[in-house]
């Protein structure tokens, strides 16, 4: 590209280049630019909300002019690439995470504080990008810091929704949804209008052939809706590397609205078809491992797919390599099945519009995908049925079914004994209606298929996958266990932590790039300065939560009592019933003490935070029932400060940066088998948190690393769930004495309402009990009992916490992305200072 560009040009470009501010007085130029030409606006009325926007556009500036680099640099090194297609990417603040990872944080403090503001307000001025519901967007967000910041060739895919995951409002008790628009200033994003796909739904299909008896399909007719490229910024930590996330959002095809409609006066009409068309990527589905089976959710997939897929083609194709060598150019990763059609959208492309011949192009299919399995939930598993498939994508259906003839054909050849594995393995559910089974069609067309972490991987190989392990063998399924980025979960969420353990594991440029020196810490462990500065940090960081409850709730907590933290998806499986039984029978407790003896009890603060579906009734009786005890127990005048029970509303990542560095202990307690892996008990652990879970997901890793005598596991065990549920269902069901207490408490009314928490009292007592609360009630209990105890020994504890962080190095999304990049992409990172002749001219 550049050698194209005649030397006086080029001269007069180079010498002018854009370079962004450079030390603090630059900085306070360019934010004062801003603020004057940009915003139009003056230091007489520049508020807080025109600071922020006026420092964004400032790093924003620093952040392109890197971006440029990368992707010049990328393009020319024509390396292996990774793209991440996620339908959520759970991204959070973009400002102070710019300002770490470009390594500006102290030059923007000092210049905001000359200007007449503190950087801790003008960064709360943002509005979190929170374009996912949780986990699964949340891992794809510390997945793309990762990438960019170990120098990876890497781009993010994913819908520019206009309404992220609804605010929640706590009203009455009651979870009240209100829309998220978050894009009224969003200078984090550069819409590419230039950069457009036109992609077609509905239709029907045609087949012809030429002279040499070959069949093409072409599919013609039905719908367009064009999809407009949305580029964001994403920095590396400590490295120039800046990758691209592109979101895309829907427009009407002809961009405007109908003329002739508008003319004969049916204005209303005249503008249906763009509305119908914005509508695609107008909304983010707020299940959490649940899916619904809606038309517009797989209209949003295809979409998302086809441009994405348009995009990354059009890419390769410049480099004009022939098509076998896309496998070497490219890898994608679906990050569950949502992105699933990609695969039939490539194999569409290679054989009806690039003519290949159908094994040719599966060859590249199966070299270029592989697929990451989050969840064995069956409610969560992707089924559609085939009549909306075939209405919708017909083209798309035609080469489902034969991906599946011809699967199923090698199943038959090489298992002829096994009649019955053709129906467990196929694409197809023989159901009424039938189905198209999307786990099983990733599977078939992708190389590896991943667990995220090693009990999961194990279960998905030995339960829902178990007929595929046996096909394809064992190579093609890993694991690869989850991991967060140490830079937004310790550096940014717990600065006061960071320097700490920076004065003995080296500068955070070095420990946040290589976490596993965390351990150096360890030796230190019995040194008394840092065992108290380390209590200082935790107690401020708990200080800073008590006033955040405060100006929310009212409510005023002790900083010195137990913290006890639940915050995720409000689920079943996830089992927030069990806590806040658990504080029900600890309430009843209090009641039963005397003043005296009640004075010599630790305090304990209960704190929950977590969104419901809107459409999860049970969910919302779970958060109601929350509320409703804190409303009882925190106006209870026996009580006092032996007991609080908090729900902060609303919980989102930037509020998660506030509430995991002030924890003591938090609770991981899904039924053995059910959470996949679990991100925020790793986010507790790094800072200085203990935990109280069972043995499922990542738990269990957390204790090989950290040590058992650091973490309180309870319950029962993924190999015993079957039975008991067995048991609970057709045997002899006895409750656990001590919730029966608490469930007759709940019936007296004593929190309201009996009949507004009969659904979830029945649901052990009457309905089997499937997420085994009762059986595992009588051990959590204990546990927390001994949680207490230790908690008592206040040096006991430190010591615990002081040696876990040391030993969670592992955890880092650094090392999981290195495990990705070796074991299933094959792709090496790309050193920014490997300048390859592009992008000099300092
Ligand atoms: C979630 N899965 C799991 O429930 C979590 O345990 C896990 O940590 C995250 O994925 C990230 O791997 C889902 O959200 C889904 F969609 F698969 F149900």
């Amino acid at each position: 590209v550049e050698a194209s560009i005649p030397e006086p040009q080029r001269e007069a470009w180079l010498k002018n280049q854009a370079s962004g501010f450079k030390g603090k007085d630059q900085f306070e130029k360019e934010v004062v630019r801003h603020v004057e030409t940009t915003l139009a606006r003056s230091m007489f009325n520049c508020d807080e909300t025109a600071a922020y926007a006026a420092t964004s556009l400032a790093f924003r500036d620093r952040l392109v002019i890197e971006w440029n680099r990368t992707q010049q640099r990328q393009t020319f090194a024509d390396s292996k690439r990774v793209y991440y297609l996620s339908l959520e990417f759970l991204m959070g603040r973009a400002l102070d995470n710019a300002m770490l990872n470009i390594g500006e944080k102290e030059v923007a403090k000092s210049g905001l504080s000359e200007l007449g503001f503190r950087v801790e307000d003008i960064i709360q001025q943002e509005h979190d990008a929170a374009l996912g519901n949780g986990g699964l967007g949340r891992l794809a967000a510390c997945f793309l810091d990762s990438l960019a910041s170990l120098n990876f060739p890497a781009w993010g895919y994913g819908l520019r929704y206009r309404y992220g995951i609804f605010k929640q409002e706590i009203i009455d008790g009651y979870q009240v949804e209100v829309p998220d628009y978050w894009l009224d200033f969003n200078p984090w994003e550069f819409p590419r209008h230039d950069v457009t796909v036109d992609i077609q739904f509905y239709g029907n299909v045609n087949k012809t052939t030429d002279d040499s008896g070959k069949v093409t399909a072409h599919w013609e007719g039905g719908e367009t809706v064009r999809a407009v490229a949305y580029d964001v910024p994403i920095p590396g930590y400590a490295t120039p590397s800046t990758n691209n996330l592109r979101l895309w959002s829907s427009q009407a095809a002809s961009g405007e609205f109908d003329f002739q409609k508008f003319n004969s006066g049916d204005y209303e009409s005249s503008v249906g078809d763009q509305q119908r068309a914005e509508t695609i990527s107008a909304v983010l589905y707020p299940n959490d491992n649940l899916d619904r089976g809606k038309e517009l959710r797989l209209k949003q997939q295809y979409f998302w797919v086809a441009a994405s897929l348009y995009d990354i083609v059009r890419r390769f194709k410049k480099s004009k390599r022939p098509w076998r060598e896309f496998p070497d150019q490219v890898a994608i990763q679906l990050n569950d099945t949502h992105p699933t059609l990609a695969i039939v959208e490539l194999q569409r492309i290679l054989i009806d519009l690039e003519g290949l011949d159908w094994d040719d192009a599966w060859n590249i299919v199966q070299q270029t995908f592989s697929y990451t399995n989050h969840t064995v939930l069956p409610e969560a598993l992707e089924k559609w049925s085939v009549g909306l498939v075939q209405h919708l994508l017909p083209r798309h259906l035609q080469i489902i079914y034969d991906i599946n003839l011809f699967f199923l054909q090698m199943v038959e050849r090489n298992f002829p004994k096994d009649r019955e594995m053709l129906s467990r393995v196929s694409i197809i559910e023989e159901s009424q209606p039938k189905m198209v089974r999307m786990a099983y069609l990733a599977i078939v067309g992708s190389h590896k298929v991943n667990g995220v972490a090693e009990l999961h991987s194990d279960l998905i190989r030995t339960t829902i996958f178990k007929d595929f392990v046996t096909i394809f063998g064992p190579d093609k399924f890993v694991n690869v266990t989850n991991g967060i980025t140490p830079r937004r979960w310790l550096h940014q969420a717990n600065p006061g932590l960071s320097s700490l353990i920076a004065s003995k594991a080296g500068d955070p440029e070095h420990y946040l790039k290589d976490l596993t020196l965390l351990n150096k810490i360890e030796l230190s462990v019995n040194d008394p300065a840092f065992r108290k500065a380390w209590a200082e940090v935790k107690l401020a960081n708990k200080q800073r939560l008590a006033d955040y409850i405060k100006s929310t709730t009212g409510i005023v907590v002790s900083p010195k009592a137990l913290f006890d933290v639940q915050v995720k998806r409000i689920h079943e499986y996830k089992r927030q019933q069990m806590n806040i039984f658990g504080v029900i029978f600890r309430y009843l407790k209090l009641k039963s003490m005397s003043p005296e003896e009640r004075k010599k009890v630790l305090p304990r603060v209960s704190i929950f935070g977590g969104k419901a579906a809107p459409g999860y009734w049970m969910a919302k009786q779970i958060i109601h029932l929350i509320n409703s005890v804190g409303s009882v127990v925190n106006n209870d005048p026996d009580i006092g400060d032996a007991l609080k029970v908090i729900f902060l509303e609303d919980y989102n990542v930037s509020k998660a940066e506030i509430i995991i560095p002030a924890s003591d202990i938090s609770e991981h307690i899904s039924t053995a088998g059910t959470e996949a892996s679990g991100t925020s008990n790793m986010k507790f652990v790094l800072n200085g948190g203990l935990i109280i879970g069972t043995c499922d997901g990542a738990n269990i890793e957390i204790t090989r690393e950290i040590g058992e005598e650091n973490i309180f596991l309870f319950g029962n065990l993924a190999e015993d769930v079957d039975d008991l549920r067995h048991k609970n269902t057709y045997g002899d069901h006895k409750i656990d004495p001590s919730l029966d207490k608490v469930f007759n408490v709940i019936q007296s009314g004593t929190f309201g309402n009996a009949q507004d928490f009969q659904g979830m009292v029945s649901a052990v007592r009457e309905h089997g009990d499937f997420y085994l609360v009762s059986d595992d009630f009588h051990s959590y209990l204990e546990t927390q009992e001994l949680v207490d105890k230790s908690y008592a020994d206040q040096e006991l504890w430190i010591t615990k916490c002081i040696t876990s962080v040391a030993r969670m190095g592992f955890f880092s999304s650094d090392r999981c992305i290195n495990e990705y990049a070796e074991e299933i992409w094959n792709v090496e990172p790309l050193q920014p200072d490997t300048n390859n002749g592009v992008g000099k001219g300092e």
